[in-house]
């Protein structure tokens, strides 16, 4: 088996006029594609890395991040398979028609964490915003259902990063590469910013938390 593209939950033009269509066609069948792509040509010759019932592509990063990639590969593999990570959770994270709060325990979990809501919302926001270049901002819940919002470059990723012995489990991410929102936004992240805050699916990263604690 190899690494294949999934489906985006939703039609390309779903999420407008937030994420136009045009984005989110590019951004998925092309950047995205490439990634699967790229990171199934680097596994060739190790079938043991290879996807299959038990094996996916967040398997794949808890052995990036326990060092069981062997050396050859493993830039390849913090690339292109953390680029395939993070664009399978991106899409899942969003999706039209969204409410614009979490509720229940995940915003109470905000609530203690930062204060309030558009607290966490001006926190979060300011972080993306202070990526230097390409990178991805995350919201991330440790073994013992703390959160925390963290900064990672190109296409790395928590679950790769964490330390050995700890959960770090991302349960919202956004990506601030500019391929995210050129077309659209130009120069503008703030804006890109500010309008991703529309389309986020909450009672998906509220699963996500729960799953994750
Ligand atoms: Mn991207």
């Amino acid at each position: 088996m190899a690494y294949e593209l999934p489906k985006l939950p939703y039609a390309y033009d779903a999420l407008e006029p937030y994420i136009d269509a045009e984005t989110m066609e590019l951004h998925h069948s092309k950047h995205h594609q490439t990634y699967v792509d790229k990171l199934n040509a680097a596994l060739e010759g190790h079938p043991d890395l290879q996807p299959d019932d038990a094996k996916d592509v967040f398997w794949l990063m808890n052995e990036l991040k326990f060092g069981r990639i062997p050396a050859v590969i493993e830039t390849a593999v913090r690339n292109h398979g953390g680029g395939h990570a993070n664009h399978s959770f991106f899409w899942e994270i969003m999706a039209p028609d969204a409410s614009s709060e979490p509720t229940g325990e995940l915003a109470e979990a905000i609530n203690s964490a930062f204060g309030s809501f558009s607290e966490f919302q001006r926190k979060f926001t300011e972080s993306a915003a202070s990526v230097f270049g390409s990178g991805w901002v995350w919201l991330v819940t440790d073994n013992d259902a703390n959160l925390f919002i963290t900064q990672t470059k190109n296409q790395e990723n928590p679950w790769m990063n964490g330390e050995v012995g700890s959960q770090e489990v991302p349960i919202l991410g956004l990506d601030v590469w500019e391929h995210a929102y050129y077309l659209k936004y130009r120069n503008k992240r703030p804006d890109y910013i500010e309008a991703w805050w529309k389309v986020i699916n909450w009672a998906k990263v509220a699963e996500l938390y729960a799953a994750a604690k």
